[in-house]
């Protein structure tokens, strides 16, 4: 039986990901410290070892036998690498070295999470591959870090890495109470109930959300590429939505009066991010994205419909 690896495999995405590993009847070991990550999200059959990505001699144990490794563990959050630099640091790059280290004697393949915010603000949106990274955050600054680290283990070390730069992933189980959780699950859970949301800035800056489904079918495509260039894609819809948008959209599905406060601006934030798909499609062979209505109703249904 195949085994595989899935750091953060207790969060988000990455209990996404377990559960389509193992329903496809793989085996699946996950590494996460449950910072984010709940013990809860992890379905029947994956197993846990609880500790540390940045710490060697666990990462080293917890690759033992896998056939590859799915990277997701990190602080997930451009506002914590505003507070926390030097320990959303250790989390975000210095786990992923850790990994690429701890692959070395077996050269197994790791695909690993980046993120859109490598590129900063960039000059043309929808945003290709090859555009000029200019991350505004640490968090994006350590995710391009990553995707370099990626490129020495490849080049010399001969193991097989592929990053993908999410854009803003949204889906059942992301946790609407954190002050750290994306966009779209705070505001469902806040709109459906009636509750005010607060909007930094103007509300006109625009993301490319992607529901979690279509993530995890391009981690698994991923990781059967094996390349020995460290190629990096974006993962995105290529399609625009503005913050206000969203907003109005989530009243109108679940049939609430929006209540939104403006707030200032958020340090370090990014006014337009927008993914070109085109190469990703091409070479992971990816379908069509989930529309965001569609992927809202999952959401909300999740949530419990309207309130
Ligand atoms: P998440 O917070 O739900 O998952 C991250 C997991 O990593 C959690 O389970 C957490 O407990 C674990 N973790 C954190 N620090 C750790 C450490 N030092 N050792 C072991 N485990 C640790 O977030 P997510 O949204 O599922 O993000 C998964 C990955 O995708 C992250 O690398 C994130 O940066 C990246 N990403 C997410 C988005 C998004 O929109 N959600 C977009 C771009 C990139
Ligand atoms: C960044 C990355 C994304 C991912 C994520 C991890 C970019 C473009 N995107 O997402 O790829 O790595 O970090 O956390 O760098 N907002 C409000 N009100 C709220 C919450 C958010 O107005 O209550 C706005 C926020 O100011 C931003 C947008 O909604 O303009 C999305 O915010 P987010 O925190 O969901 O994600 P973002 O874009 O920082």
């Amino acid at each position: 039986m195949t085994t595989w690896l899935v750091t953060g495999g207790a969060g988000f995405i990455g209990s996404h990901l377990c559960e389509a590993l193992l329903a496809r009847g793989d085996a699946v070991r996950v590494l996460d410290d449950l910072s984010t990550g709940k013990r809860e999200n992890l379905p029947p059959g994956a197993m846990l070892i609880e500790g540390d990505v940045a710490d060697p001699a666990t990462v080293r144990a917890a690759l033992d036998g896998v056939a590859g490794c799915f990277h997701l563990a990190a602080i997930a959050s451009v506002e914590r690498g505003v507070t926390d630099w030097l320990g959303t640091h250790r989390a975000n790059l210095t786990g992923a070295i850790t990994v690429f280290d701890a692959a070395r004697p077996t050269r197994i393949p790791v695909v690993y999470a980046s993120s859109a915010a490598v590129y900063g603000d960039a000059a043309t949106v929808p945003i290709v591959e090859a555009a000029e990274r200019h991350p505004l955050s640490a968090y994006g600054a350590d995710k391009l870090g990553c995707e370099l680290h990626a490129r020495v283990a490849s080049h010399v070390h001969a193991i097989p890495t592929v990053g993908l730069r999410f854009f803003n992933v949204y889906g059942p189980r992301q946790d609407p109470r954190s002050p750290y959780s994306g966009v779209i699950s705070i505001f469902c859970e806040r709109i459906r109930r009636g509750a005010p949301i607060d909007i930094f800035g103007d509300g006109g800056q625009t993301r490319d959300f992607v529901y979690v489904a279509d993530v995890v079918t391009a981690l698994v495509a991923a990781m059967r590429l094996a390349p020995a260039d460290a190629p990096v894609f974006n993962v995105c819809t290529g399609t625009a939505t503005s913050v206000l948008d969203l907003a109005h959209t989530i009243a109108e599905l679940t049939g609430t009066l929006l209540d939104a406060r403006h707030r200032p601006p958020r340090a370090g934030e990014i006014r337009d991010s927008t993914g070109a798909p085109a190469l990703s499609r091409r070479i992971l062979g990816l379908a069509d994205p989930l529309s965001l209505r569609s992927g809202l109703g999952k959401v909300l249904d999740w949530m419990g419909g309207a309130v």
